[in-house]
């Protein structure tokens, strides 16, 4: 059957669409168009697909193999000296979704928030445990220069049945395939439940099945949060460390929504923003406060960064 039933009949087997919702190392859920999902192996040693990839992939038994993958919108990752950690393609929206407890680190949101303006992902920032009054009133001022750089920044209590809240994120997340990122803690899997009822049965038994033996999954999974399944939610281990090693230090304040406006400012058209003389940069770090300027931590988290990966390309 299968395999042997192709050259038999003489016709040439059918590649068939469809889109991974999973992956297992050379592992990979695939969903057709149909919903169903399925294993299939990547071709070769390496494994190249990576979730929210659409592909074509070759009927065999019962499972599959991916044959080709469709040319992506974006893909969003990170990477250090070491290794690359692909965390979804063809996203419309990540979602950084962060706490009034525990504390969350603004190096690590600004990170995330470069690495999907350089794939042109549009970033959603929520604060999760509102109800934790005092913490709360803390994280939410320390994300003034986010809101007044002009991100969207949600304030949510997911524990709390709020519906205003849910109606909120749902009303941003409808239609869009939205990757979730966040630290330990924040909230990730209460979000998950809270909206995707049946998480469990659609991750279900053939995501077991390829987990088996293994460690715990590094990998992103794709949810339905609609029966229509025209919105998704994309949830993804690893928030810590994001290496930003791919990318260019002299492209870095053009993905810093805060910086980018005082760059056309400078003198020198190769400022580094870190201490040339008539740097726009620097004048709206050192400028009075107001929504056009540039906050110390960010410009700090400039400066850390710019350091950082110009050591890198060094080697
Ligand atoms: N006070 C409060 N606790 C929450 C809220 N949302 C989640 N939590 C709690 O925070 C802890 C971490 O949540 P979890 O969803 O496991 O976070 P994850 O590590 O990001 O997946 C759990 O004990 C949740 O019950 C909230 O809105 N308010
Ligand atoms: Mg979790
Ligand atoms: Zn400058």
């Amino acid at each position: 059957m299968g395999n042997a039933a192709a050259p038999q009949t003489g016709l040439m087997p059918k590649l068939v669409p469809g889109l991974i919702v999973a992956n297992y190392g050379r592992h990979f859920l695939v969903e057709d168009t149909a919903g169903a999902r399925r294993i299939c192996h990547s071709r070769g040693k390496k494994s190249q697909g990576v979730v929210g990839d659409r592909v074509l992939w070759l009927p065999s038994e019962d499972e599959g193999t991916i044959e080709k993958i469709e040319p992506r919108r974006n893909l969003l990752y990170r990477q250090d000296e070491v290794r690359t950690k692909l965390f979804a393609a063809n996203l419309d929206q990540v979602l950084i979704l962060m706490a009034a407890e525990p504390e969350f680190s603004t190096s690590q949101l600004s990170r995330a928030l470069i690495a999907a303006e350089e794939q042109r992902i549009t970033p959603l920032i929520a604060i999760n445990k509102r109800d934790l009054t005092l913490p709360f009133a803390r994280a939410w001022e320390r994300l003034q220069p986010y809101r007044d750089m002009g991100y969207d920044v949600l304030a949510l209590a997911l524990t709390s049945e709020s519906p205003a809240d849910t109606q909120a994120l749902l009303q941003r997340l409808s239609g869009k395939t939205t990757l979730v990122l966040g630290p330990s803690g924040a909230g990730k899997s209460t979000l998950i439940n809270r909206l995707i009822p049946a998480a469990l049965a659609q991750t279900g038994e053939l995501s077991q099945a390829l987990n088996t033996g293994k460690h715990t999954t590094t990998s992103t999974t794709w949810y339905w949060v609609d029966a229509a399944h025209s919105t998704a939610l994309l949830d993804s281990p690893g928030f810590q460390e994001f290496g930003l090693a791919h990318i260019d230090p002299a492209q870095l304040a053009a993905y810093m929504p805060d910086l980018k406006p005082h760059v056309a400012q400078c003198k020198f058209y190769n400022c580094s923003h870190l201490h040339e003389p008539g740097c726009g940069v620097i004048s709206a770090v050192k400028s009075a406060s107001g929504t056009d300027s540039i906050s110390a931590n960010r410009y700090q988290i400039y400066s850390d960064l710019y350091a950082q990966l110009s050591q890198a390309k060094r080697y």
